[in-house]
This record gives C-alpha cells, structure tokens and sequence, in this order.
C-alpha cells in the first residue's frame, strides 16, 4: 500500500521544495489544458463564424487590457503540430483542449457543418494519437457563436436544445477518438462574468437577473447533453463525460468567528455549490441558502417572484447526477470579512444576494489581481467538496500562475505548482478524497481573456510580436516534466528560486 515516501524536516533540507508526501498513487494522470479561442487564432479563417470573444475585442478593446484579441493568438489553427510535439516533449498523459463551436457549426446550429473544422480538429486528434497522449475535450469554454448570443445566448431557453445538438454533433463526429468530454469550463464564470457583469464575452450585465437565467438554462443544456451521451454514445464509444467549476473558494477571516465560519458556507454555495449542488448531492437543486437569500432580496425589491426559482422536480431530478467525476478549475481564495452588502456588489446582483463583505488580501501574489497563492485554501476546498458532494472522484481540470510576459526562470510557477500539487497529495492521504488527475493551466502564454497578453499562465513563452508565434521553454516545462516522468515532486535544486535559498541560509 505504501508506494509513498515521507520527506522529513524541511529545515535541514534546503534543496527541497515541500515537506511532506511527495508520490503520487498508482494510476494518478496529469496534463496540460487550453481553449480554443486563447490559442487557435484564424478567427475568420476557413469558415469559422465570429464568436462574442471576436465581438467584444473587436468593438470594445478598450475592455481588454492592452487591446490585444484572439485573431492570431497562438497560431494554433496552424501550429497544433508544434504544441502536440511540446506536449510529447513534457510526457503529460492527457492534453485537455476546446473545440470551437463557431469553427464546426458557422451558423450555430446543425443546418452548416463546417468541413474544414472537422477536418482540423480530426488533425489535431491523429496529431494526439500519435504520440500516445490521450485528449480530454471541452466543448464549450465561453467562445459563443454570435449568432446565438444574438438571440439571447444563454439567457435563451433554446440554447438548451442548441447545445445537444452541438454535442451530438462532436459526440457522432469525434467520439471515436475521444473518450473524456468536458461540457462546459466554469459555468460560474459564463453566467456571473458575462451575462451578470462585464468581466467576461458578451458583457451583457444583467447583474441579479441575467446570470440567474443563465444558470437555469445552462444546467438544462449540461444535463441534456449528459443523458444523449449517456443513452446513445456511451453504450459504443465507452468514454465518460463530466463538468468543470471554478471555485474561488471562500475562507472565513477568523476561523474562530462562528457569524463568518457560516458566511463563508453560504458564499461557497454561492459560488461553487450553485452549480455543484444541482449536480452532486443527494437531494439536487440550487442551494437552499441561495434560493432562500435570493427570494428574500427579491422580496425586497418588490418583485412578485424570485429573481432565482428553484427548478421543478421534473428537472431536479434530470440535473441530478449527470457527471461521472466532479471537474475542479481552482487558482485562488478569497476571505469573507463580515455580514451585509460588499462595497463592489451592484444592485441588485449575485454578490449582494450573498449578503457578505469579501477581501483578496490574502496570500502570496501573481501577476493578475484576482490570483492570491493560498495552498492550504486547495486543501479546504478539496474536503469541502468530499464532504458535501458524497465523495466523487475528482479531477483537477485546471490550476495555475500567472506571471509577467518574458519570466523565463518562472520560481513563482514552480513553487505554485509545487505547493498545490503538496497539498493534493495530502488530501489523498490523509482526508482520503479521491483525487484522480491533475491538468496544468497553460501549455504556453496565451489570449488570457480581458487582461489580454498582459498576463502570462503558460509552461512555454510565446513572443506575439512575431508571426511565427515562437514558443521558449520556460524552467517550469523541466520541472513539470521531471514530475511527470517520476510521478513524484522533483526535489531538485536547480527549481528552486536562488533567492529563496540564499534567504534561508
Ligand atoms: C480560468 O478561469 C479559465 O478557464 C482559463 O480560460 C483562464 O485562462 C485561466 O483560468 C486563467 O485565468 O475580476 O475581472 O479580474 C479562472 C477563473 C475567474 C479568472 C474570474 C479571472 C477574475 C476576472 N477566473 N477572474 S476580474
């Protein structure tokens, strides 16, 4: 059983990155994740259609901090060889990456499939195939068809049947050579970000209103997707299917405060439970907490109904289930300081129905603002998720650092990676949550949404000033591929930062 070793003290030991477990169990996975529309490019190539990330760079790039868009990016469209022989290159097992609905299906809908983006995406699988690394494949990370946001996008109930015949469609065509499907990355991140605020394409801000609309529809469309797949597909091509939620997960600023440990509850059901809840527990449906706090506020606002209703039992009980493992993107914590409206929340909206003050100050730095290193936060979260979601077999399906353009020697990455991979590691072990897979964010520097190039979350760096989009190993690319080769957390010296070293001594 003990296929782990135990590093004693750090103290004495300055080559080492972490006390602690350092082995990762027989048949852990690990790989590296992307998404379309941050590294494809040839955004109106070859009958690919705009999305709404195309649309808002486009006409307000004022929104994106340097101005930058997804038009080249990476240049993957054209380069995928390239990254499939980087990926060989680290050794990872699996390579999570999104297809584009808008490149497949230029209308939206089924009535124009696009041959050259079956044909692309069919390269990139054979590319895969050849080097043994297995895809895991998403098939919605936030790149919306505009014709579909035209009419509404998610805030319309016809997306639901948009989305399964968009499914059906890759399942019938991809399905033999893909046998792990993500449906959608972070649908916290689609509803709050993009139909509740500005942070995110379309920026439609409906703050309290838009994002609750888009939850109701987005899960119907998730559970629709999950039964076709698990009716019609499963029985041939044997893959499994599953969702990825953000957490920024909530700590109570003082653990002994019983008002803010409770607060801290209630904003993690917030965030990760509304869309966890529906999915993973027993009972299904919104969160009790939120259904409650958001009839309340409506109240209030005199409105006749709630701006968030919970969903009949026809479709509690079709949401129920529909996930073989619980998908985690975690990068960050955030603490909860007190009760009432937090100074940002608009009126009305998501975070004032939380009803509690919120903080980043907390924890280590990045590049990006919303990025605090928080470790232990991992851990918390990790618990949190066995004991409230019945145990599920988990798999990280993002988790990463952000740094500025051009850090080659990346001490910050490492240490990121190296932490939080030590923390999953005690949770195996100790906690007994059944942690399966690990996915890295990013394979290289790419389109990092409303911060644009300015951000930087990639293993290679990637020079967009040049068109040949040359990328450059960063240290982390050794470091990631030392784990991956020894499945186990190098302890070599040359990824620790020297400063780091010459502090301690
Ligand atoms: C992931 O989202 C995405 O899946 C991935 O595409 C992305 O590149 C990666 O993380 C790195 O960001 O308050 O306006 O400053 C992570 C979740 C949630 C990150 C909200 C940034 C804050 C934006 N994200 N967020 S803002």
């Amino acid at each position: 059983m003990a296929n782990w070793t135990l590093i004693g003290l750090l103290a004495l030991c300055h080559t080492c990155l972490v006390a602690g477990y350092t082995k990762f169990p027989a048949g852990f996975t690990f790989g590296i994740a992307t998404a379309a529309h941050q590294i494809e490019g040839a955004w109106n190539v070859s009958g690919k259609s705009e999305n709404v990330w195309d649309r808002l760079s486009h006409t307000r790039p004022e929104l994106i901090a340097d101005g930058t868009n997804g038009d080249i990016a990476c240049d993957s469209y054209h380069r995928y060889q390239e990254d499939v022989d980087e990926l060989a290159y680290i050794g990872v097992d699996f390579y999570r990456f999104s297809l584009s609905w808008a490149r497949i299906l230029p209308t939206g809908r089924v009535d124009h499939v696009n041959p050259d983006g079956i044909r692309y995406y069919n390269d990139l699988l054979n590319a895969l195939a050849e080097k043994n690394i297995e895809p895991l494949v998403t098939l919605f990370h936030w790149d919306l068809p505009q014709t579909l946001q035209d009419l509404g996008g998610w805030a319309n109930p016809k997306m639901i049947d948009y989305f399964r015949d968009y499914s059906d469609l890759c399942f019938r065509e991809f399905g033999d050579k893909i046998k792990s499907w993500i449906t959608f990355n972070e649908p916290y991140e689609i509803c709050e970000d993009a139909y509740g605020d500005i942070k995110k394409a379309p920026a439609i801000d409906s703050h309290g209103v838009g994002n609750y609309l888009c939850s109701d529809n987005l899960l119907k469309a998730h559970a629709e997707a999950y039964h076709l797949y698990n009716e019609t597909y499963r029985p041939v091509q044997n893959g499994r299917i599953m969702i990825s939620i953000n957490s920024i997960w909530y700590e109570p600023a003082d653990p002994n405060n019983a008002e803010l440990v409770a607060l801290a509850e209630v904003a993690n059901q917030f965030k990760f439970g509304w869309f966890a809840h529906p999915i993973f527990t027993a009972e299904g449906g919104y969160p009790t907490a939120m259904v409650e706090n958001v009839a309340l506020q409506s109240a209030a606002e005199g409105l006749p109904k709630s701006r968030l209703e919970q969903f009949d039992d026809y479709w509690i009980q079709r949401i129920k289930g529909t996930s073989d493992f619980l998908g985690i993107n975690h990068y960050t914590t955030f603490l909860i300081t007190g009760a009432g409206v937090d100074p940002t929340a608009k009126d009305p909206s998501w975070l004032k129905d939380i009803g509690a003050v919120q903080t980043m100050e907390v924890g280590g730095d990045s590049a990006s603002e919303w990025l605090r290193v928080v470790p232990t936060g991992f851990a918390n979260l990790l618990r949190w998720c066995k004991s409230s979601y019945n145990d599920p077999p988990i798999y990280i399906t993002e988790n990463g650092f952000s740094d500025l353009p051009g850090t080659l020697e990346d001490y910050g990455r490492i240490s990121y990676f190296n932490e939080y991979l030590s923390e999953i590691l005690n949770v195996i072990y100790d906690d007994g949550v059944k942690v399966l897979g690990y996915t890295a964010w990013t394979l290289m520097d790419n389109f990092e949404w409303r911060a644009g190039f300015s951000e930087r979350f990639g293993f290679y760096y990637v020079d967009i000033t040049d068109p040949a989009r040359p990328r450059t190993p960063k240290l982390s690319v050794e470091y990631f591929k030392q784990l991956i080769a020894n499945r186990e957390l190098p302890q070599d010296e040359i990824f620790k930062d020297p400063a780091k070293i010459r502090d301690e001594l």
